[in-house]
């Protein structure tokens, strides 16, 4: 049983279905946050696009069966809102020490620091993204790849209003405060940059957006389907709507690939070259070769590990335990869920040698969630790869060891290839340019990246999508550039 589903009213200042006229504090704090927020989308969000009309999904409830509108919004006019899923009645804490209790309505005050840290850990990631994807309308392969840059980055915004949202309400003083801070960062400011190191990388190109949005929005689905299972139910519902938004996100990054990879092998398959490691033949078709590709997926799906933290961490034993944030499918685990007993496999390098050792799967939760988000982005890769054999081409896409150019975690202090070899570090420095794309690979990718803005056509590296979006015909005019 769930309560009777409130519609949103765009006609409110911030339209919400959280009953926000009737909470003058709420509603004031985030009045005063909201010009801030306005401020910061003008100088750090998607350039020179005030004045585009862009045909846009925006939420109008909550509902699953039809909880979105479709229709040309000006940028400059864009209405970000604070939806919350359906709070269901009875729910109960489905995992740690609180298991079976109701859940909490208010923040436990022995938990404050925790879900404080993680709000705003995962608010600061919202921005980032957006910030990191600003000047890539300049070069949009297409009206509809445009469209589909500014869908992503205005849902990134209304994920940062989700979570000021609960720190505004739940955390008084120290959430406005953290909510100021969520705007004063900047993705790879020297001073001031954002908290987690895949959000300070560069997005330099359409090829890197399409990988950040298969690889890095997956953590998001991953993150916040473990934190949409939390004890603390308004993080629950939050998380719960998010995770709606984010399904086009990664829809965005497989199809983009997935499009490159067509073109590619449809124009290899035209001028009768069947070598894929012809890398010079094949770029001379204007298109972007099998092999840099692969370095593509080996950089986003290592620094995206990255996101996962230490394989064996504390941190997340005590925020599982304490009920705020459980696993990826854990209300469809059939074990105990508190966990105080059982063992996960974990790999690390003994001696040279990569192992698997049984640790504690309380401590082992961060690891247990990088092998759900692997599995889930294996799935993607196996249909890239049917394209590319479709097309009679031996060569096949493979996620990298996970153990492959770590910064944080268990195998940060090895060298690992990409097959999970234990390698010294000259034979890393030796193969480095085989493994991630060279200055001259990333020129070549950077040279294709030029803008293509007339209805209905592509640029020539990527193939037109299967169907519109929202079923619209090819020659759509998804951007109204004015
Ligand atoms: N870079 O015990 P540890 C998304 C820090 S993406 C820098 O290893 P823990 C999106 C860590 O913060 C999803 N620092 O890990 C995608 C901690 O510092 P403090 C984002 C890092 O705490 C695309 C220390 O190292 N959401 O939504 O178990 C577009 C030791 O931490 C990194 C979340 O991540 C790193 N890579 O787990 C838009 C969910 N990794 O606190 C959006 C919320 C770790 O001691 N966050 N550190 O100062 C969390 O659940 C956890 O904070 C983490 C780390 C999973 C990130």
């Amino acid at each position: 049983m769930s309560e009777a589903i409130v519609e949103i009213n765009y006609d409110d200042l911030i339209p919400n279905n959280i009953d926000l006229s009737n909470d003058a504090r709420l509603k004031k704090a985030l009045e005063r946050w909201q010009p801030k927020f306005l401020e910061w989308w003008k100088e750090a969000g998607p350039d020179k696009t005030r004045d585009m009309e862009v045909y846009l999904r925006t939420a109008v409830g909550v509902d699953p069966k039809g909880w979105a509108k479709f229709g040309h919004v000006k940028m400059a006019d864009y209405r970000w809102g604070i939806l919350l899923a359906p709070q269901v009645e009875g729910r109960t804490i489905p995992f740690g020490k609180h298991k079976g209790e109701p859940v909490w309505q208010e923040v436990p005050g022995e938990y404050r620091a925790l879900l404080r840290r993680l709000l705003v850990v995962q608010g600061d990631t919202e921005p980032a993204s957006v910030e990191q994807q600003r000047y890539l309308s300049a070069t949009a392969p297409s009206l509809y790849d445009m469209r589909n840059l500014f869908q992503v980055n205005v849902e990134e915004g209304r994920h940062l209003w989700a979570m000021v949202y609960l720190l505004v309400k739940y955390f008084g003083r120290d959430g406005r405060e953290e909510a100021e801070g969520l705007l004063e960062r900047r993705s790879a400011d020297t001073d001031k940059p954002r908290i987690l190191g895949a959000f300070n990388e560069e997005t330099p190109s359409w090829l890197s957006f399409f990988m950040f949005t298969f690889f890095t929005d997956r953590d998001g689905k991953m993150q916040l389907e473990a934190l949409a299972k939390s004890g603390f139910d308004p993080l629950s519902r939050t998380c719960r709507f998010m995770v709606t938004e984010e399904a086009h996100h990664m829809f965005v990054g497989e199809t983009g690939v997935g499009r490159i990879i067509q073109r590619t092998c449809e124009a290899m398959r035209t001028a009768s070259i069947s070598d894929f490691s012809d890398i010079e033949s094949v770029r001379a078709l204007g298109v972007i070769d099998l092999p840099t590709l692969q370095k593509k997926v080996n950089f986003h799906a290592s620094v995206t590990h990255d996101l996962f933290g230490n394989e064996l961490s504390t941190n997340a034993a005590t925020a599982f335990t304490a009920g705020i944030k459980g696993r990826f499918s854990e209300t469809r685990q059939e074990d105990n869920h508190v966990l105080r007993e059982d063992v996960y496999p974990v790999e690390r390098v003994v001696d040279r040698q990569i192992v698997i050792e049984q640790e504690p799967a309380l401590n082992a939760l961060n690891s247990r969630l990088l092998d759900d988000f692997i599995k889930d982005a294996s799935g993607g890769v196996k249909r890239w790869n049917k394209i590319i054999s479709k097309c009679g081409i031996d060569f096949e896409i493979n996620l990298p060891h996970k153990g492959f150019n770590r910064k944080i975690g268990i195998f940060s202090e090895n060298h690992i290839s990409p097959k999970g070899e234990v390698l010294s570090g000259d034979s890393w420095l030796g193969n480095r340019s085989e493994y991630l794309c060279s200055e001259s690979d990333d020129t070549y990718i950077q040279s294709l990246m030029k803008a293509c803005h007339e209805p209905g056509k592509y640029a020539n590296w990527i193939a037109e999508p299967r169907i519109g979006i929202d079923n619209k015909p090819g020659d759509f005019e998804y951007v109204k550039i004015n």
